[in-house]
């Protein structure tokens, strides 16, 4: 994937559906400092291959920040307070990324987003998230902002109903999408990552959601 000099330059939203909006290289001179943040929280807390309740490693690598956690093991998918790996807490949510995941949610619309739980992937090529909904945390009534980073992906996303059709969206390297309202509830999947290596992440895509867990 050849990038050039015009790749960051922030572009106008636009609305997939009721409720979710692509704000397409919203990160823009915020990369940086988002970067910095990264390492130290991937330092304290590195990425993991959770095991699914039916007994499947996941392709996607995962860690956290903030109060609260996503994993998953044979019990089930939960929000936990402690990083399992360790006993620690999770590393705190860096300001930086608060910051943007506040200003974009107010982007697309949502002026008092409360976040405490920041999931972040990482998908190496050939890893992939099956179709699912996102329901495990307590604050539905609050968007998720995702904030994609590296290499490209082929997002699906579908409807209330796993079988409903869906539409497929490429997010690219600073990309955020927010969701919430009629959409919070949606199916959706992130195919097979395709080879390549991103000028600054190598053959990697990364993916912060921010929810709001508890
Ligand atoms: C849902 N992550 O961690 S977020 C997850 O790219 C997860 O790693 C994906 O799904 C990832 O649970 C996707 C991006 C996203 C964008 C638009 C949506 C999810 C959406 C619109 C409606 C519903
Ligand atoms: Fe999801």
């Amino acid at each position: 994937m050849q990038s050039s000099f015009f790749d960051d330059i922030p572009q106008s939203p636009i609305q997939l559906a009721q409720g979710a909006v692509v704000l397409p290289r919203f990160v823009g001179d915020a990369m940086p400092s988002l970067y910095r943040a990264l390492k130290e929280v991937v330092t304290a807390a590195p990425f993991r291959h959770l095991i699914t309740p039916g007994g499947h490693k996941m392709s996607v690598g995962m860690t956290n920040c903030g109060s609260a956690g996503w994993v998953s093991d044979a019990s089930g998918y939960r929000y936990s307070k402690q990083d399992p790996m360790t006993g620690n807490q999770w590393p705190n949510l860096p300001d930086c990324f608060l910051e943007l995941a506040q200003s974009a949610a107010a982007a697309a619309g949502y002026a008092q987003f409360e976040t405490d739980a920041c999931l972040i992937n990482q998908y190496r090529v050939g890893a992939k998230l099956s179709m699912h909904q996102d329901r495990d945390e307590g604050g539905l009534e609050q968007p998720i902002v995702s904030v994609s980073l590296g290499l490209p992906a082929t997002f699906l996303f579908g409807g209330l109903e796993r079988t409903d059709p869906t539409r497929k969206v490429l997010l690219e390297h600073g990309d955020v999408v927010v969701w919430g309202g009629p959409s919070r509830l949606c199916f959706h999947a992130v195919n097979a990552i395709q080879s390549g290596v991103h000028p600054d992440l190598g053959p990697r895509r990364l993916n912060l959601t921010f929810r709001k867990a508890v």
